[in-house]
C-alpha cells in the first residue's frame, strides 16, 4: 500500500556496542560511513547532535562552527539528505556534570545556554528550524541537591534565551523520566507542554515523543502521542521499544509489544502525523551481540514493522470497532484487535 511517511535516524543509531560493562563489539565508523548507510537504506533525513555536525564544538569559534556547518550542508545537499533537527549534546561536557540549564553553578548554566545558541546557528545553516532538547541531566540523584521550583525558572530562562536568539526556530522537548538521572524534571509530555506555556513564545515550544521514554514513565506511548497531537505539538517522534522498567533499551520498533506499536501507528494515522512535514525517526540501537554484517538490520526492521503496521491500521475494521464501542462490548473489541494482528488462522 502506498504511504507518505518520511524516515530518519541519527548517527548514534549506528552505535558500536559499548555498554557500561564492556567495550565496543563492532569497529568504529566514520560519519561518512554512517551517512552512506543512511542513503543505502533509503532514509530521507538525518538527525544531528550539534557535535555530530561540528565535532569538538567547544574548541571552535562561532565563525569556525558556521563554516563547518556550511561544509556539512553542502555535503548533505550533494547526497540529497535533509537535516531533520539539531540537538545540543549537553550531557558530555565537564560543565554539565551537575546538569546544564539547571546546574547549581551559574557559570555552567551560562555555558549550556551559549552552547544551545550555537546549536541554533548550526540548525539554521543546515536548513532546519527544529531544535530538540533531551534534558538529560536536568534532574537530581539526591532530591535535596536542587530546588525543583527554581529548576523550572532556570529551564524557562534557557528556553526564552533560545527563542529570542532566533525568531524562526522551534524547540521540541524530548521528555524522559530517568536515566541518566534518578528523576528528571521534565519526565512526560504533560510537563513539557506545561513548561511551554511559561515561555515568551509558547507556540514555538513543542515536543518529541520517544516510545521507550513513555514506557519508562509507566505511560502508554500511543496516549502520549495523542495528547501531544491534540495540542498540535508533536513535531518529531522517536519510535522504538522497551521491555519494562529497565535501562533505556532502544529496541527495534515493535520488538517487545506489537500491540502497543499498532496503537502508536493507529494514533499517528488517525491524527495525520507527517502532514506538516514531520518525520518518523527511529531512536533504536543494534543489540550488543549484532555482528558488523548485520549492522543496519534494527533500522530496516523498524521501518518494515512500521509500514506493516500502517497496513494493519488501514485494514482494521473500524466500522465493526465503532459498533462494538457503541455496544460497550470492549471484550469483543479486544479480541477484534488481537485477531486482526494475528491474521488469518
Ligand atoms: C536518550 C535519548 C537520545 C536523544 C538524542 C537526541 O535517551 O533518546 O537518544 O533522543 O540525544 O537529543
Ligand atoms: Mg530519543
Amino acid at each position: 500500500m502506498p504511504h507518505d511517511y518520511q524516515f530518519c535516524f541519527g548517527p548514534w543509531n549506528l552505535s558500536e556496542g559499548q555498554d557500561p560493562y564492556g567495550p565496543t563489539t563492532r569497529p568504529t565508523q566514520t560519519f561518512d560511513w554512517k551517512l552512506a548507510q543512511l542513503k543505502s537504506l533509503g532514509f530521507a533525513a538525518m538527525m544531528f547532535h550539534d557535535d555530530d555536525a561540528v565535532p569538538d564544538i567547544d574548541q571552535k569559534s562561532a565563525a569556525q562552527i558556521l563554516r563547518e556547518a556550511g561544509e556539512l550542508k553542502r555535503r548533505l545537499d550533494g547526497e540529497g539528505i535533509v537535516a531533520e533537527m539539531v540537538a545540543p549534546r549537553l550531557w558530555f561536557s565537564p560543565h554539565t556534570i551537575d546538569g546544564a540549564y539547571t546546574s547549581n553553578d551559574p557559570e555552567h548554566r551560562r555555558y549550556a545556554i551559549e552552547r544551545s545558541l550555537r546549536t541554533i546557528d548550526i540548525a539554521r545553516v543546515l536548513g532546519t528550524d527544529l531544535i530538540v532538547l533531551w534534558l538529560a541531566r536536568e534532574g537530581t540523584y539526591v532530591r535535596e541537591a536542587k530546588d525543583p521550583a527554581r529548576a523550572v525558572e532556570h529551564l524557562v530562562t534557557a528556553l526564552d534565551r533560545m527563542l529570542a536568539h532566533d525568531p524562526t526556530i522551534r524547540l521540541a522537548i524530548e521528555p524522559k523520566p530517568n536515566e541518566p538521572m534518578d528523576h528528571a524534571y521534565v519526565p512526560t509530555i504533560g510537563h513539557a507542554l506545561a513548561l511551554a506555556t511559561l515561555t515568551r513564545d509558547p507556540k514555538r515550544v513543542g515536543a518529541l515523543i520517544e516510545s521507550a521514554h513513555c514506557i519508562l514513565a509507566g505511560l502508554d506511548p500511543g496516549d502520549e502521542i495523542a495528547f501531544a497531537m491534540a495540542f498540535g505539538k508533536l513535531w518529531s517522534l522517536h519510535l522504538n521499544d522497551q521491555n519494562g522498567l529497565k535501562f533505556d533499551q532502544d529496541k527495534p520498533f515493535g520488538s517487545t509489544n506489537l500491540r502497543s506499536a499498532f496503537d502508536q501507528v493507529r494514533v499517528l494515522e488517525r491524527n495525520g502525523y507527517g502532514r506538516q512535514g514531520e518525520y518518523v525517526c527511529f531512536d533504536v540501537h543494534p543489540f550488543r551481540t549484532t555482528r558488523p554484517e548485520h549492522w543496519l538490520a534494527h533500522l530496516d526492521n523498524s521501518r518494515r514493522t512500521f509500514l506493516r503496521l500502517v497496513d494493519k491500521v488501514r485494514s482494521f475494521d473500524e466500522a465493526r470497532a465503532r459498533e462494538l464501542v457503541a455496544a460497550r462490548d470492549y471484550q469483543a473489541l479486544d479480541q477484534l484487535v488481537i485477531e486482526h494482528l494475528l491474521g488469518p488462522a
